[in-house]
C-alpha cells in the first residue's frame, strides 16, 4: 500500500517548498514540487523605467542578486546594443565568481552537509582553549562567539544513518564553522567592485560603474588566494569524504537524463565562455536554441497561456486553479524537463572538451573509482559544484591579473525608444534568462526563467514530471517519519524558491 509522505518546509533551502512522495514498498512511486508563494516581479517592473530592472530583480533573492543583476544587464546589452570595454567585462566575472564561490559553501556547508555530517555524535572534542566538550556544543560555543547562529542548529533533524567516520565528522564540523568567514570573505571580494553585497549598485548595461584601482586589484587577489586555499583543501576533500561514506547516491537522485546550460563567464567581447552553452539530451550533444525555450502552466497556478515562449510570457495568478499545485510555471526545451546546474555546466563542458574542465572531473572520478555515469546522481551534483568552485576561484586571480588601471570600465549608451533583449547566463544553480521589451522607454514586458524554475517545475501539459520530480522516483526511504533520502536528493539541486516562483 502507497504512504504519502510530505515534507513541509524542505528546511535548509531558500524560500518556501514543500515535497510530497508516495511510497511503495519502501521506495518513492511518484514526487510532486510545490512552490507555495507568489512572487510577481514581473507585474511590478511593467512601466518602470528599463534601468531599474537590474536594481529591482536583484531583490528576487539574496542568495543570487548578482546573477539576477547580470541577467538583467545582458538583456539590456542587447536592448541598448552596447557592449562593455574588457575592464567591466572582467569585473562583472570577478564579482559574479565571487558570489559563485560563497554560494557553492553555503550550499555544501550550511544547507547540505547536515544531511550526511553526524555533529551530534562526537564527544570529547578538545577546543583551543584545551576543554573537553562535545563536538556539538563546542561548535555552537564558537557559533556564538562570532555571534553568527543564536541557537544550536544540528537538532531537531531526521533520525538516520548518518557518517560513522570521526574524522569526517570532526573536519566537517571545523570546516563548517570556518566556511561562515569564508563566505563573508567572499562578499568582501565581490563587493570590493560591486558596491556592495548583497544587491550590487555597480553592475550596470554598458559595463559598470567601479573603476580599476591597485588597491582593489591586490585586495581581491589576497582574498581570493585565502579562498582557493580553503576550495582546495577542504570543500573538494570534505566533498570526497561524504561521498566515500555515502557511495549509494552516486546510484541515486538521476533526473531527467536532459541537461541545459546558457554558458557563463565571458572571456572576450565576441561571446565566448569559460563555461560554454550547450544542451545535452539523453546523452545527445546539441547546440543551444533559444527560440524552443517555453513555459507551460496546466499544473500552475496561473490563468496565463501555456506554452508561450519568455519574450511573450505572461504572468496572471490564479491561486484557485483546480489541479494546479505550484507558484512555479513548467519551462521546457523543445518540450523537454530539463536539469541545469552545476551537473548540467560540467557535463556540457566535459562534452564539448574544455580541458579545465576534463582534467578536473577525470581526476575527481579516478579517486572515487568511478566511471562518468555517476556523474548524474545526488553525489554528482556535489562534486560538480566543487570541481567548478576549484575552476572559478582560479580563474578569479587571472581576470584579476587581466584588469587594466586607468582604462574605461564602461561604454556609454542612448537609451532607445524601443527595443528587445535576452539575458542569457548562469547562476550558481543553474541556467538563468530575464526577457526585457521596451516601449516608449518604459518597460512593457519582463520575464525570468530561473535555474530553480527548471529543476522543481512541476508536471508540464503532457503531464511530463519535472527534473527534481522525477529524481525523486525510486529513492528508497526507509522510513516514512524520516524521510531523510528524499530530502538528501532535493537538496542535492541546490533549490531556491524564493528565485522559482513567477
Ligand atoms: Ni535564489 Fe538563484 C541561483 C537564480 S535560483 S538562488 O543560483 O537565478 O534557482
Amino acid at each position: 500500500m502507497a504512504t504519502t509522505v510530505l515534507i513541509d518546509p524542505v528546511t535548509r533551502i531558500e524560500g518556501h517548498l514543500a515535497i510530497k512522495v508516495e511510497v511503495t514498498d519502501g521506495k518513492v512511486t511518484e514526487g510532486r514540487c510545490m512552490g507555495e508563494m507568489f512572487r510577481g516581479f514581473e507585474v511590478l517592473l511593467r512601466g518602470r523605467h528599463p534601468m531599474d530592472a537590474g536594481q529591482i530583480t536583484q531583490r528576487i533573492c539574496g542568495v543570487c542578486p548578482i546573477s539576477h543583476g547580470t541577467a538583467s544587464i545582458f538583456a539590456q546589452d542587447m536592448a541598448y546594443n552596447v557592449t562593455p570595454p574588457d575592464n567591466g567585462r572582467l569585473i562583472r566575472n570577478l564579482i559574479l565568481g565571487a558570489n559563485y564561490i560563497q554560494s557553492h559553501l553555503i550550499h555544501f556547508y550550511h544547507l547540505s552537509a547536515l544531511d550526511f555530517i553526524d555533529i551530534a555524535a562526537v564527544t570529547g572534542y578538545q577546543g583551543e582553549d584545551g576543554t573537553l566538550r562535545s563536538l556539538r556544543d563546542w561548535v555552537n560555543a564558537e557559533l556564538a562567539s562570532k555571534r553568527l547562529y543564536p541557537a544550536a542548529p544540528f537538532l531537531p533533524r531526521y533520525e538516520a544513518q548518518y557518517a560513522t567516520d570521526p574524522t569526517l565528522n570532526l573536519t566537517a564540523a571545523k570546516h563548517f564553522v570556518e566556511a561562515l568567514e569564508m563566505r563573508a570573505l567572499a562578499h568582501d571580494s565581490a563587493a570590493l567592485f560591486a558596491g556592495k553585497i548583497p544587491h550590487a549598485t555597480a553592475l550596470v548595461p554598458g559595463g559598470v560603474t567601479q573603476i580599476v584601482t591597485m588597491d582593489r586589484v591586490a585586495a581581491y587577489m589576497a582574498n581570493m588566494q585565502i579562498l582557493q586555499a580553503f576550495v582546495n583543501e577542504c570543500y573538494v576533500p570534505d566533498v570526497i569524504g561524504v561521498a566515500q561514506a555515502f557511495p549509494d547516491y552516486f546510484a541515486l537522485g538521476k533526473s531527467c537524463g536532459n541537461f541545459l546550460s546558457y554558458g557563463n563567464f565571458p572571456e572576450s567581447s565576441s561571446g565566448s565562455r569559460l563555461f560554454p552553452a550547450g544542451v545535452l539530451i539523453k546523452g545527445t550533444p546539441e547546440e543551444l536554441k533559444t527560440d524552443v525555450i517555453t513555459e507551460e502552466v496546466k499544473y500552475s497556478l496561473f490563468s496565463s497561456p501555456s506554452g508561450l515562449h519568455p519574450e511573450k510570457g505572461e504572468t496572471e495568478p490564479a491561486p484557485d486553479k483546480a489541479d494546479a499545485y505550484t507558484w512555479l510555471k513548467a519551462p521546457r526545451y523543445q518540450g523537454h524537463p530539463m536539469e541545469v546546474g552545476a551537473l548540467a555546466r560540467v557535463l556540457v563542458a566535459y562534452q564539448q572538451g574544455v580541458q579545465a574542465v576534463r582534467g578536473e572531473v577525470d581526476g575527481l572520478l579516478a579517486k572515487l573509482g568511478a566511471g562518468p555515469e555517476a556523474l548524474d546522481s545526488a553525489l554528482g551534483r556535489h562534486a560538480a559544484r566543487a570541481l567548478e568552485a576549484k575552476i572559478i576561484v582560479a580563474r578569479c586571480l587571472e581576470w584579476a591579473g587581466q584588469l587594466r588601471p586607468g582604462e574605461p570600465v564602461f561604454t556609454d549608451f542612448e537609451l532607445p525608444d524601443s527595443g528587445k533583449g535576452q539575458g542569457l547566463m548562469e547562476a550558481p544553480r543553474g541556467a538563468l534568462g530575464h526577457w526585457i521589451e521596451i516601449e516608449n522607454k518604459k518597460i512593457a514586458r519582463y520575464q525570468c526563467i530561473v535555474p530553480t524554475t527548471w529543476n522543481c517545475s512541476p508536471k508540464d501539459d503532457n503531464g511530463v514530471p519535472g527534473p527534481i520530480e522525477q529524481s525523486l522516483v525510486g529513492t528508497p526511504v526507509a522510513d516514512p517519519a524520516n524521510p531523510i533520502e528524499a530530502a538528501r536528493v532535493v537538496r542535492s539541486f541546490d533549490p531556491c524558491i524564493a528565485c522559482a516562483v513567477h
